[in-house]
């Protein structure tokens, strides 16, 4: 008799769970409204969730093929919800945000394209602060409406336990690649160079660029401006310095990474 309540005990262990995975996702979905993408980044390690929420037109941009942006973001730990919002003048003009663990403590921060209605986009880097979410720092924004700009690649390129962020501004009107480090509330770009993009306009894919091992060392790849060669860069010591050009054409609706590296 011990062993069947045992057995009971266990299977009714098991449906609570079931039940309170199945009703607690439910209530996410039924909760919030997301973009028509409703892509979400699921940290490797720690499992932690973020994703856009709260769909808004109020930037008329379009640059990412819709006039749909997201006035805020929602991160997922475990069974704690917690939810940011934007102000009426700002929103993030981006598909899906990025978890990386900027500092390196074990726990990913929130990296989003955020844009401010007159001024652009920025980069801004969200944390849980005291069981919320805050903002940790942001880049300057571009400074003019309706320009914007698109994250390249996450990385601790100078080996100083913080990582860089390195993001291509205006990549439709000439793009410049910007290699940007933290320093307390701001991004403050280290380094720039010209000649190469990593979207074109209207298009969904984000994710021309791509940071690759070649000889031992970290190698950004980026397409030319004219989308008719791939760039290979190097950030050692937060200096951008082009190191090869490989002729090929890129595809816009395609990742770099299944194109170039990975063809057929
Ligand atoms: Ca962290
Ligand atoms: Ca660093």
């Amino acid at each position: 008799m011990e062993k069947y309540r045992t057995f009971f005990l266990f299977i009714s262990i098991l449906l609570v769970i079931s039940c309170t995975s199945d009703n607690s996702d439910d209530f996410i979905e039924k909760q919030y409204e997301f973009l028509p993408e409703n892509l979400i980044a699921v940290d490797p390690i720690t499992k932690i969730q973020a994703r856009y929420i709260s769909p808004t037109n109020k930037y008329s941009h379009g640059i990412l093929g819709d006039e749909i942006e997201a006035e805020g973001l929602l991160l997922i730990e475990g069974s704690s919800v917690h939810e940011f919002y934007l102000d009426s003048i700002h929103v993030f003009e981006d598909i899906v945000p990025r978890l990386n663990d900027i500092d390196g403590d074990g726990i990913p921060e929130i990296i989003c394209i955020q844009t401010n209605i007159n001024l652009g986009a920025s980069v801004a880097v969200y944390q849980m602060v005291d069981n919320s979410l805050k903002l940790y720092a942001q880049s300057e924004y571009i400074g003019r409406a309706y320009r914007w700009l698109n994250i390249a690649a996450i990385s601790d390129f100078d080996k100083d336990g913080v990582n860089e962020i390195v993001w291509v501004s205006t990549p439709h009107i000439g793009g410049v690649l910007r290699l940007g480090r933290i320093q307390g509330e701001r991004i403050k770009v280290i380094d720039s160079i010209e000649g190469v993009s990593n979207h074109k306009i209207s298009s969904r894919n984000l994710s021309l660029s791509l940071l690759k091992l070649y000889k031992n060392k970290e190698t950004l790849y980026l397409p030319s401006n004219s989308f008719e060669s791939v760039i290979a860069f190097q950030l050692n010591g937060l200096k951008i310095t082009p190191v090869d050009t490989i002729q090929f054409t890129v595809d816009p609706n395609v990742s770099l990474q299944d194109q170039i590296f990975n063809p057929g």
